[in-house]
């Protein structure tokens, strides 16, 4: 063979090869988006019996996915929930709560995260939306750079809501830094007391568009009282109906950014938390008021997401869950009329409790796997918990786990891609006490925690006792008939499965 052809043949085989290699490394290595809803519940999209409102986008990923019908988030709050997802351990560890808007970052730097761990694997990462971690290692200057925060946790580019849309500051932070601030005008926050001169819900309820219970009645912003006092920082403050049009803005920037590399997209969605303030596009779209509208506004969030890697040629390289944070709530402390307008609408489906509770609905939640063309269409019944996403997404995209890392977390991945229809032996669901799900029991133990002042006044079930629970929950899927004293004997095993996992 002549020199020039051996060449020619050497450089095809070369080309062939890298082309195969990039192939395998794109099977296993796809881009990942975890589409964070916030406070919804298992009941409150079409594709899991919704007839009130619509939700289309969300509806097709469930069509052309796999829709659990017994997945959980952690706990049945958004700290301790978001907490677990990022590092693979149970929050009670941490003895993670629902964080003030002015905490110091929960997880240290340094912690195996689920961020970290793909960036590691060569992913490039984001987080945009609601946080809610904590940030910084005390106090806060919210002029400077804060830090440590997610860009210390794995994170290459955050735009974040740093805790709830009900707490203040009411100003987005990117990269460690407050966008748009103008330094004559500085922010300051305080928990602990009224700061500066600004109307608060309680002095000024003229100036609001939703009434809001005490808590939720400090400074407002935008027609709309929070928890906690600021000052300054106006040019910087975010406009609630806008918020879903700039997040998804900076969403659709990195992937197209970031459409030619293996991507991790976080995006928690401040939607469907309080205050509820739908943009004009979707305020009245529903009969539900604004709870139903800001989930319509979400699925719009979701379907740009999805239309965007459409129109890239990236869907079926991508792999997306869908899911939320904890159970519904209707009122979780404004005047938005949740439960006047509910009208029959099953937020919950057929579960017992909601966000905070012990029973199902705290963290049974609706719950979608969608990768076109790698994951068969199907419904999976499998018990599932977020807690395993990170040992599962390392053993996607084959990482190892240190020793001693995401210790709850286990690899469940054949049952998040609906290649395995048993999912976990037993699980863990965290509120103001610990539950233990196994078969068909579930164990809930005698009430560990204090419950807030403010959540007894609400129409909300926390499924506490000082006693313990247990239910066959395929007798008695809603919980309504404890039949621990029937069967000590299965109360005192889940109880012994219990402990054994605080230790
Ligand atoms: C509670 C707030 C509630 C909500 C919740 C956190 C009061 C009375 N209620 O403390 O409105 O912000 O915290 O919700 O303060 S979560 O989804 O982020 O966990
Ligand atoms: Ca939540």
């Amino acid at each position: 063979m002549e020199r020039k052809n051996k060449g020619y043949i050497i450089l095809l085989l070369i080309t062939l090869f890298a082309a195969g290699w990039r192939d395998v490394a794109a099977q296993s290595r796809p881009n990942i988006i975890i589409l964070y809803a916030d406070d919804l519940g298992y009941g409150d999209v079409g594709c899991y019996g919704a007839s009130a409102v619509k939700t289309p986008n969300i509806d097709h990923l469930a069509a052309r996915g796999i829709r659990f019908t017994d997945a959980h988030c952690s706990a049945a709050t958004c700290t301790p929930s978001r907490v677990s997802l990022l590092t693979g351990i149970y929050a009670f560890r941490r003895k993670a709560a629902v964080l003030p808007g002015d905490a110091p970052l929960l997880i240290q730097p340094g912690t195996v995260t689920l961020p970290g761990m793909l960036q590691q694997a060569g992913y490039a990462t984001a987080v945009i939306g609601k946080w809610h971690l904590g940030l910084g290692n005390g106090v806060i200057d919210w002029n400077g750079h804060i830090t440590p925060g997610p860009n210390e946790l794995g994170f290459d580019y955050s735009f974040i809501i740093p805790a709830t849309t009900d707490r203040v500051p009411t100003v987005f932070v990117e990269n460690g830094r407050v966008p748009n601030l103008d330094t004559s005008d500085p922010i300051a926050v305080s928990y602990a007391g009224k700061i500066g001169d600004e109307p608060t819900g309680l002095s000024d309820p003229q100036l609001l568009k939703q009434r809001a219970d005490t808590q939720h009645s400090n400074t407002i912003v935008n027609g709309i009282s929070r928890i906690g006092f600021m000052t300054g920082g106006k040019r910087a403050r975010w406009v609630d109906e806008e918020i879903p049009m700039v997040l998804n803005g900076k969403a659709k920037d990195f992937i197209i950014q970031h459409k030619s590399q293996p991507f991790f997209l976080y995006y928690p969605f401040p939607n469907i938390h309080v205050p509820r303030a739908p943009n004009r596009k979707f305020a009245g779209t529903t009969k539900l008021g604004p709870r139903g509208d800001v989930i319509v506004e979400m699925d719009w969030m979701v379907g740009e997401v999805t239309h965007l890697l459409d129109s890239l040629g990236i869907a079926e390289n991508t792999l997306i869950i869908f899911s939320s944070d904890n159970g519904p709530v209707l009122d979780d402390g404004y005047e938005d009329h949740a439960v006047k307008l509910n009208n029959g609408h099953q937020p919950a489906g057929i579960f017992r409790g909601g966000k905070y509770s012990a029973f199902e609905a705290g963290t049974r939640v609706s719950t979608i796997t969608y990768w076109p063309g790698t994951i068969k269409p199907g419904v999976s019944a499998a018990l599932c918990s977020q807690v395993d996403l990170l040992a599962s997404l390392a053993a996607l995209t084959g990482r190892q786990l240190p020793a001693g890392a995401a210790q709850d977390s286990r690899n469940e991945l054949d049952v998040w891609l609906g290649r395995l229809k048993q999912g976990r032996q037993y699980l863990l669901e965290e509120s103001y006490t610990l539950s233990l799900r196994k078969g068909t029991w579930k164990y809930i133990a005698p009430q560990e925690q204090p419950v807030p002042e403010w959540l007894k006044n609400k129409k909300i079930e926390p499924g506490l006792e000082q006693v313990p629970q247990l239910y066959d929950l395929q007798r008695d899927p809603r919980e309504a008939h404890n039949v621990a004293d029937q069967h000590p004997e299965i109360v005192k095993a889940l109880k012994a499965e219990l402990e054994k996992i605080k230790l």
